[in-house]
């Protein structure tokens, strides 16, 4: 017992499982805890009694979840499979370097595992290996396109994207007129592209002839908030006339992408990055594909090739990461087989085809959608007409346990008071909810937005914080969010939670 200090002592103690013995020996399922075996300090204890807060809080999220209307756009439920990879022996390993090329010894199941994860990721999306190659090690989406941009286009190139106001993503170089927000506007010189404020659709027309002015090395075709198919080829179109790289960032597409069921950005695009945690359903983790090859022919016959892979595949490793995440690269190879079945198709058309549903179904009761649709897993609701904002609408929709996010609308003029709802349906479609139980989702939502114009009625001033005081303390507000709360619950419940069910 002399190695445990004395705040150990009081943890070994403190826990249901661990029996003192005399002389204040802990033992384990009758093993000394001080002297290998089961012991807890051995690592071989549940979470629950190893650390009953933490473990009271997965369960409390749990319960969130189950109990809970998920519209998140950009989250998932993923597999029981996939989660398995993440809690397997993959997470303790360091495997710094490429497959067969590893700065660490032990690592000849993750050369087979990486290539495998790597294989299925071409195949998935129909590539051809000798035109196509993947990197499957970016930690997320974000490292993704700061690789890409370090590799390509390299210190203050000039990169295009969509502006996050507009439904771009940070990472396509958001900055203001005041500061330089993502280090991709610091580190690269970006100028964006917005969308036309009457349509809601991406002003391709203005993005040439600022391309004209700014003469990119990159467009980045890629959305956070955009429920239209982009038109790949005409950003090719646009590229070409300075001879610059379309990088398409399919993150919230990715899994709609690989079963057809939306554009595909392959046919024109140079690199394209994802996460793979949205559409696709996988862990949380990254990808990078790169085309290789020759990418033109000039006039007088000589080939030009693609010099992108070994790049972008520094940029990753040693570039940016260090080791790799092997457990979430197994998980993310996992996803990618589940992908290549036709359920996994099925399950895309009905995200596409509930998005559609709710679309319809809140624009019959008079809310306005930007775009006026949708062709992906996502609406815009427009809540100007209604004299709303989406900040006040999130709150009390969270409060009756619909989840989703406020967004500007095209036209806000700040992006501090976004006027909008993103509401996405990739995760309630993993629950197995269908196109009428989408109709009952939508009808949620209403409710929750009349109230939420009840709430703004009886605040005593115009300020969020009052309107958040009026929410909770209010008794005729309080009782109408618990008993819409409680309808919620009620009907989230009878759900399944994949992945999580056994657990
Ligand atoms: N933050 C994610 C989203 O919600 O769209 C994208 O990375």
């Amino acid at each position: 017992m002399s190695d445990i200090i004395p705040e150990k002592r009081q943890r070994v103690e403190d826990s249901s499982k661990v029996d003192i013995m005399a002389g204040g020996e802990p033992h384990v399922n009758g093993k000394s805890a001080t002297n290998g075996g089961s012991h807890k300090w051995f690592g071989d204890e549940p979470l629950e009694s190893n650390d009953p807060e933490i473990h009271a809080l997965i369960i409390k999220e749990k319960i969130r979840q189950k109990r809970g209307l998920e519209l998140i756009a950009s989250e998932n439920f993923t597999s029981r499979a996939v989660l398995e990879t993440l809690g397997s022996c993959l997470q303790n390993k360091y495997c710094e370097g490429y497959p067969g090329q590893r700065y660490y010894g032990g690592t000849q199941y993750y050369d087979e595992l990486e290539r495998m994860c790597q294989r299925r990721a071409l195949e998935a999306y129909g590539l051809d290996p000798e035109k196509w190659g993947v990197n499957v090690q970016p930690y997320s989406g974000s490292p993704a396109n700061f690789a890409v941009y370090t590799a390509v286009v390299g210190p203050h190139g000039r990169i295009m994207g969509l502006d996050l106001p507009d439904g771009g993503h940070l990472t396509h170089g958001f900055m203001t007129s005041k500061k330089k927000i993502s280090a991709t506007s610091v580190f690269f010189e970006s100028m964006p592209y917005k969308v036309n404020p009457e349509t809601g659709l991406i002003d391709y027309d203005a993005l040439a002839v600022n391309a004209r002015l700014f003469h990119p090395n990159m467009i980045i075709a890629g959305m956070s908030c955009y429920s239209r198919n982009l038109d790949y080829a005409r950003f090719r179109q646009i590229a070409d006339e300075h001879g610059a790289y379309v990088l398409a960032d399919m993150a919230h597409v990715s899994g709609l992408v690989a079963t057809g069921v939306v554009a595909n950005p392959f046919e024109y695009c140079d690199i394209v990055t994802s996460t793979t945690h949205k559409t696709l359903r996988g862990p949380r983790a990254g990808i990078i594909f790169y085309r290789k090859g020759v990418r033109k022919t000039l006039k007088n016959g000589t080939q030009v090739m693609y010099e992108i892979e070994k790049p972008i595949n520094e940029a990753v490793f040693p570039g940016l990461q260090g080791g790799p995440h092997m457990h979430a690269i197994a998980g993310v190879a996992v996803a990618l087989k589940q992908a290549m079945q036709p359920e996994f198709k099925t399950y895309c058309q009905n995200v596409i085809e509930n998005a559609r549903v709710m679309c319809k179904s809140l624009m019959s009761r008079g809310y306005k959608i930007s775009t006026g649709g949708t062709d992906v897993h996502l609406i815009l609701l427009d809540l100007r007409p209604m004299e709303l904002d989406g900040a006040r609408g999130e709150k009390v929709l969270e409060a009756i346990s619909i989840v989703l996010n406020k967004n500007t609308c095209p036209g806000d003029k700040s992006a501090l008071k976004p006027s909008g709802l993103r509401i996405g349906t990739p995760a309630l479609t993993s629950r197995n909810l269908t196109a009428s139980d989408f109709e009952k989702v939508a009808d949620f939502i209403d409710k929750g937005l009349q109230l939420t114009k009840e709430v703004v009625a009886a605040s005593p001033g115009p300020t969020l914080k009052e309107f958040k005081e009026t929410l909770a303390t209010n008794p005729a507000i309080v009782a109408k969010v618990n008993t819409l709360k409680e309808e919620v619950e009620n009907f989230a419940q009878q759900f399944p939670l994949p992945g999580l069910e056994h657990m």
